[in-house]
C-alpha cells in the first residue's frame, strides 16, 4: 500500500450489493489501493449520504466508487455533492436485469457527471481499474501495479490461444 488513508470511497446503496462490490474489492486490494466500503443508501440514508459526499474529499477519498440498484439514484446523488470523480456502478437488478439501474445511473443531465460501469461484475471490476487509473496519474505505485495486471492479463491470452483449451 502507497499510504494507510483510504484514497478510493467504495459505496453502494444496499448490503445485497456486496456480492457484486466485493469484486471491486477484490480488484482494488489486487492494485494495492487503499480505499473504504460502506453502505450508503440514497433512500434508506439520505443524511448519511449527503454527509459522506461532501466530507469525502477533506477525509482524503480521491475517488468515489458508487454501486446501486433499480432506481439508482446514488451515483447521482454523491455527484450532486462533491466535485471528486464519481464512478457508477449499476447493479443488475431482479427484475429488470439492471437496465433500470444503467439508465438510472448514465443519464445525468449536463453539469453533473457520472463515469458509468458496465451493468454487474464487469462493472464492478472495471470501477477498480478505473479508480485506479486516475490514481495512478499520480502515484507511481498504483501505476506500477496498474500496468504489471495489464500484461499479466494479456500474457494469459497469448498463453492461452486455443480456445477448446490446451
Ligand atoms: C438499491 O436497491 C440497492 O443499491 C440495491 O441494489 C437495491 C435493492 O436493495 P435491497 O432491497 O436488497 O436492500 O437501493
Amino acid at each position: 500500500m502507497t499510504t494507510d488513508t483510504p484514497q478510493v470511497g467504495l459505496i453502494m446503496g444496499s448490503q445485497s450489493d456486496w456480492r457484486t462490490m466485493r469484486l471491486a474489492a477484490d480488484m482494488l486490494d489486487k492494485l494495492n489501493v487503499c480505499y473504504e466500503q460502506q453502505v450508503v443508501s440514497a433512500h434508506r440514508t439520505p443524511d448519511k449520504l449527503m454527509e459522506y459526499a461532501a466530507s469525502a474529499q477533506s477525509r482524503g477519498i480521491q475517488v468515489i466508487i458508487a454501486a446501486a440498484g433499480g432506481a439508482a439514484h446514488l451515483p447521482g446523488m454523491v455527484a450532486a455533492k462533491t466535485s471528486l470523480p464519481v464512478i457508477g456502478v449499476p447493479i443488475q437488478s431482479k427484475t429488470l436485469n439492471g437496465v433500470d439501474s444503467l439508465l438510472s445511473i448514465v443519464q445525468m443531465p449536463a453539469g453533473v457527471p457520472v463515469l458509468t460501469m458496465s451493468i454487474g461484475d464487469s462493472g464492478a471490476k472495471n470501477s477498480a481499474l478505473a479508480a485506479a487509473s486516475i490514481l495512478a496519474l499520480k502515484d507511481e505505485d498504483i501505476a506500477a501495479s496498474l500496468n504489471m495486471f495489464r500484461q499479466a492479463q494479456t500474457q494469459k491470452v497469448l498463453d492461452h490461444p486455443n480456445p477448446a483449451g490446451d
